[in-house]
């Protein structure tokens, strides 16, 4: 009887004792993946500009808002260094005159493309460019056009030289834009390792706004895209269908880079050049074309190619998207176009 009662016992502190841990442990799983247990109902609308920048940070060297409370919310592209530990360059970040110095006699190139239409937008991007981009510093502007004729030249600094090259306009704006990797294959391995040191790729439909210094160059660089700096990975542009040569798998990528700004030493460029232009010509060969172009191929290569630094979307940026008021800088911004205008 004495042993019946005892063996009760132990059994019910067994189960109570397994009931404790397995409560603890499921407790402690709500708290880890609240936001899996509890996930946010798709047709809530959340005002996430509200929700989470309440809270700022003033330091004496910069001002940044802060993300607090989110459980379910990419917070990865508002930090200052990557899973990697390559620096995402924010506003506060780094010290130019330290850089400036560092950088003394450094040669950088401008790569961009204005064909047809897009024309109109050179003179204010070279204008622009002389007030804010790599200012003291020694540059060539690496420009190709079908319009050598139409190219107004800016006044330009002391130590800063325009080259003007002429490029056949493509049947398909879509070729011109993908054109600008095969050029650069040629450039980065004939002409530029003489001539610079740096070399950074452009769109045409931008203008600097705020200073864009030598605090972006590096080996690798690319910038976070604007419209998806918030966006869970899962939402990426990325080309995701398998028989691209684009294709990034899900579950794969850091972030959404955008090819309106990107760059590194000439070798880096001359390699990335060569990889994004083979995807190009293997997938004409199959009839496809990449979801975005070269920025699929650029935003595949940079998976598994990390970049050494990454551009905060100080780097790119649109007025009409939202959250601009994480964006203390607008240093490059993109030129609002009317689409019917500058149709191909
Ligand atoms: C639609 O009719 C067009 S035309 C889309 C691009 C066009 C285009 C692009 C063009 O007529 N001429 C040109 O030189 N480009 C170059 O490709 C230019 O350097 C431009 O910045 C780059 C990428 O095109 P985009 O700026 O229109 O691309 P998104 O929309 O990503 O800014
Ligand atoms: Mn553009």
């Amino acid at each position: 009887m004495q042993g019946n009662w005892k063996n009760m016992l132990t059994a019910r502190s067994y189960i109570i004792g397994t009931l404790v841990v397995f409560i603890l442990f499921l407790a402690g799983f709500c708290i880890q993946y609240a936001d899996l247990v509890f996930p946010i109902k798709q047709e809530q609308t959340i005002n996430w500009s509200q929700k989470f920048a309440e809270k700022s940070v003033e330091l004496e060297h910069c001002e940044r808002k802060l993300l607090v409370n989110g459980v379910s919310f990419r917070k990865m592209a508002l930090h200052v260094l990557t899973p990697w530990l390559a620096p995402i360059i924010w506003d506060g970040t780094y010290n130019i005159k330290t850089l400036d110095r560092q950088y003394n006699g450094t040669r950088i190139g401008l790569f961009v493309f204005a064909v047809k239409k897009y024309i109109r937008f050179l003179q204010p991007l070279l204008e622009s460019a002389e007030r804010y981009f790599m200012v003291g510093h020694k540059v060539t502007y690496y420009v190709f056009t079908d319009k050598v004729d139409e190219v107004v030249k800016p006044k330009m600094a002391d130590g800063r030289i325009l080259q003007l090259h002429n490029v056949v306009a493509d049947q398909r704006w879509q070729d011109v834009s993908m054109r600008r990797m095969e050029i650069l294959t040629v450039y980065t391995k004939k002409y530029m390792p003489n001539e610079i040191d740096y070399l950074v790729c452009a769109d045409v439909d931008m203008v600097f706004n705020d200073h864009v210094g030598v605090e972006i160059l590096g080996d690798l660089v690319a910038t976070i895209h604007p419209g998806f700096f918030l966006a869970e990975p899962e939402a990426f542009a990325y080309e995701r269908r398998l028989i691209s040569t684009a294709y990034v798998p899900y579950g794969q990528g850091d972030f959404y880079y955008m090819a309106a700004l990107y760059g590194g030493k000439v070798d880096e460029i001359y390699k990335l050049s060569v990889a994004c232009q083979k995807g190009i010509t293997e997938d004409k060969k199959h009839y496809i074309e990449a979801v975005w172009q070269e920025e699929s191929h650029l935003n595949r290569y940079l998976v598994y190619n990390k970049p050494t630094k990454v551009l905060s979307p100080e780097y790119i940026w649109d007025n009409s998207l939202p959250h601009g008021e994480f964006i203390k800088k607008k240093r490059f911004l993109a030129v609002h176009k009317d689409h019917q205008e500058v149709r191909y």
